[in-house]
């Protein structure tokens, strides 16, 4: 009877949250909202274990797994060991820290996606590393950045997409400036760890020769032939296949002091801000243009756009971070969760699908951490409770095929785990983390400073 109580108040508490409330009762919600946040993840982990273990994703509505590439890396428990260690699940970090020393091998004959790998299982190794000190991590680490490194082997310096783990082919010579861009935190932190300046040197020479491809205007487009140098696609935007390039040029230069990086994202950031930046109709969204023009092309935002506001806070704008959060947050309750794309100037959704996706979360704990108001965590608690209704099946969470269906899909991403749990975990609790001196990859791995 007690516990229903207990349940029946800190529901109301948090239900009528106001920034006036006591500290005591903030003190209450934040830890009913970290413990709800915890037990989410903790019953995805374990059906995960249950049913995927040591393969790379959980299908949990046939309670079954996927593998990528058909010989699994496991990549679910590489993307999740630090969320295990900052949400206190010591010993499950442990065990699976000594599960991925001794059953991972990177020497298979499989041909990978550089840009995945890179994000999710060399970044996955690197922050296990720097949290445990186990050496071997760092180790596996070296020798799966290695295994990539003939990625650069093109006449521009700029990666393939695709490369053997075990012989070094490579594959796909039209690339993007997100799969091109993202890799210098990784590559860069295996640099310092290890002494070994190639990797860094092969990275930053990859988004030096992107960058000095923008047009005119400072734009990139949004494919470019690795061999020739030329654009293939001239469409600009913050969307899936450019976005994580801005966010690395400014991380790489926060990480790594390299003042380099810090000029190219300020010219690439106000091509950007004066180009894309579109206030429609009171409100305040990013479009699509030509890169060589400006033109717009069209007012489509994807559900990858939502990392945006975040990187604009974190590079000191919040009052306009805020001003576009704020349509993000209208799209996701319009529709109750988020749709995967829509155009926002006749508000039709051109995608309904929801998979699992954590930008507009992670927008959120940035917000929650340079303001300090209380309503980003309010925020974050009731996207918590929205994916819990669309996305919740009773082996996992699982993608959704149609928000306005409530149709689900069968897969649980890796970054479910990875970034979505941790960055509404965090929102509520991240004294595990020194936040001045970590950097977050692009899967929500945090770096820490080492300089
Ligand atoms: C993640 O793997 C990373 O956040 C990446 O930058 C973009 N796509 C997914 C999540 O949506």
């Amino acid at each position: 009877m007690k516990k229903f109580l207990y349940i029946f108040i800190c529901f109301f508490v948090l239900t009528s949250m106001s920034t006036s409330e006591s500290g005591i009762i903030n003190k209450i919600k934040v830890s009913y909202a970290k413990n709800q946040i915890k037990k989410e993840f903790k019953f995805a982990w374990d059906n995960y274990k249950q049913y995927a273990w040591g393969h790379d994703e959980l299908l949990p509505l046939t309670k079954t797994y996927k593998d990528w590439y058909g010989e699994p890396l496991a990549i679910t428990i590489i993307d999740s060991l630090d969320s295990l260690y900052l949400m206190g699940f010591n010993d499950e970090f442990e065990s699976a820290v000594n599960w991925v020393i001794k059953n991972v091998d990177f020497d298979k004959n499989i041909k990978v996606q550089a840009f995945e790998i890179t994000i999710r299982l060399l970044g996955g190794l690197i922050s296990a590393y720097q949290i445990s000190g186990n050496e071997k991590l760092l180790l596996m680490a070296e020798d799966l950045a290695e295994r990539m490194l003939p990625i650069f082997d093109s006449p521009t310096g700029m990666p393939y997409r695709y490369v053997n783990l075990r012989t070094g082919e490579v594959e796909d010579y039209i690339n993007n400036p997100a799969e091109i861009g993202t890799l210098t935190l990784e590559f860069g932190m295996i640099s310092k760890l290890t002494g070994n300046k190639i990797y860094y040197d092969k990275v930053k020479n990859a988004v030096v020769n992107l960058y000095n491809k923008r047009s005119k205007i400072d734009l990139v487009g949004t494919h470019i032939n690795i061999i020739t140098g030329e654009w293939t696609n001239k469409e600009s935007h913050i969307d899936g296949a450019i976005d994580s390039y801005y966010e690395y040029l400014y991380k790489s230069w926060l990480l790594f002091g390299d003042k380099d990086f810090f000029n190219m994202f300020k010219t690439s950031f106000n091509a950007v801000e004066k180009y894309l930046s579109d206030p429609y109709h009171g409100m305040l969204w990013y479009k699509h243009v030509n890169a060589d023009t400006g033109e717009p092309i069209s007012r489509h935002i994807g559900a990858l756009c939502w990392f945006y506001p975040g990187l604009l806070a974190f590079a000191g704008n919040i009052q306009k971070a805020e001003e576009l959060a704020k349509s993000g947050y209208w799209m996701w309750n319009n529709w109750g969760i988020e749709p995967e794309q829509i155009d926002y100037s006749t508000k039709e959704v051109l995608n309904p699908a929801y998979i699992l996706r954590p930008e507009l979360i992670e927008s959120t704990y940035y917000f929650w951490k340079l303001t300090g108001d209380n309503i980003y965590r309010d925020k974050a608690y009731n996207m918590f409770n929205d994916l819990k209704v669309f996305a919740k099946c009773d082996n996992g969470y699982t993608r959704v095929k149609n928000i306005l269906t409530g149709e689900k899909d069968n897969l649980m991403d890796s970054f479910f785990l990875a970034e979505t749990l941790k960055y509404l975990y965090l929102t509520f609790d991240d004294s595990k983390l020194d936040f001045d001196n970590i950097i977050f990859n692009t899967e929500a791995h945090p770096f820490m400073d080492i300089q």
